[in-house]
């Protein structure tokens, strides 16, 4: 009896734990490479991935979760694309016992209503960002415009809050217009050329976009306008995406915060101690921050970055 019983519950630990991943969609190069990465996790650790691209719209986060429910998986991964709105449905997979694991952006709900979030101190991010541009232009006065993240959702809320802490008490720095670009190219490009339009006659000394897309797509719209971005415009935004590190290289950017895309390892590693003997991890698993320039041989960054799925 005892060896018909080990038996079964050799082959039921061996079944493949089933995952259900809500992503938000595929805005930025970063979000790409983050599913590409994620995948590979699943692969390698025998997971069976089942995953969900919400096109940047919560409603169908809400289904894709309600969904993984009700197939009964054993987790669920979820980037939430904004941070408000999450109780009920986090209390329908908690009521059947399913751990959610939160990937790179924040929820307001009670921290009982997920195991974990892996993701960076996003508040830090932008205070890294901020300091760059006090450190770069000195006693100068500096006139800055702001591409934001998706409204509501926490990079944009804690970006925002971070380089205002860097450049408190700094007089000389003052964002003049603050706009989402939604974390895309396009919104990037479209915003920034609002900008230009708006402040023509005025200067504009530096841009702090919320991420590497936006800023990529303003890098276009400042070329067009027939100025020179990273020398009339300074530029420093985030991500670290292989694009930005070329940018950089060219003399287009300036500087930008690393966020990894490799949220799924932590949080698979955690998933795996709570199925195997129910371990609780930390509430917040952080992921690193390094800031990048154009003294840190950029194309080397890009080299090291350019296959990772961006
Ligand atoms: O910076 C951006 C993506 O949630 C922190 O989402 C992440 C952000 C990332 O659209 O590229």
């Amino acid at each position: 009896l005892l060896t018909t019983t080990a038996i079964i519950l050799g082959a039921v630990s061996a079944q493949a734990q089933t995952v259900g991943f809500s992503q938000i969609g595929s805005e930025s190069g970063w979000r790409a490479a983050e599913t590409t990465l994620t995948r590979q996790q699943a692969e390698e650790r025998g997971i069976d991935l089942r995953f969900s691209d919400a096109q940047q719209r919560q409603e169908n986060q809400i289904a894709a979760i309600r969904s993984f429910v009700a197939q009964g998986v054993d987790a669920i991964l979820l980037a939430p694309v904004v941070a408000t709105g999450w109780d009920s449905v986090l209390e329908e997979a908690a009521e059947a016992e399913i751990p959610v694991v939160l990937l790179d952006r924040r929820v307001d709900s009670s921290d009982d209503l997920y195991l974990t979030a892996v993701g960076s101190d996003l508040v830090h991010e932008g205070e890294v960002a901020g300091q760059w541009l006090v450190d770069e232009v000195g006693d100068e006065e500096c006139r800055i415009v702001e591409l934001e993240g998706t409204t509501g959702s926490s990079p944009a809320i804690d970006r925002a809050t971070g380089f205002r802490n860097a450049i408190e008490g700094h007089d000389n720095l003052e964002i003049v217009r603050s706009q989402t670009g939604d974390f895309t190219r396009t919104g990037g490009k479209e915003v920034m050329e609002s900008f230009l339009q708006a402040e023509s006659g005025n200067e504009i000394c530096a841009l702090y976009a919320h991420n590497d897309d936006m800023a990529l797509g303003a890098i276009q719209a400042i070329n067009e306008a027939g100025m020179d971005p990273g020398e009339d415009i300074l530029i420093v935004s985030i991500d670290a995406v292989p694009d930005i590190f070329q940018a950089i290289a060219g003399g287009d950017a300036n500087a930008t915060v690393e966020l990894t895309p490799n949220m799924a390892g932590p949080a698979f590693d955690a998933l795996e101690a709570y199925w195997e003997s129910g371990t609780e991890p930390e509430k917040f698993i952080q992921t690193d921050s390094a800031l990048y320039t154009q003294d840190d041989d950029p194309m080397a960054e890009y080299e090291a970055r350019k296959d990772l799925g961006y």
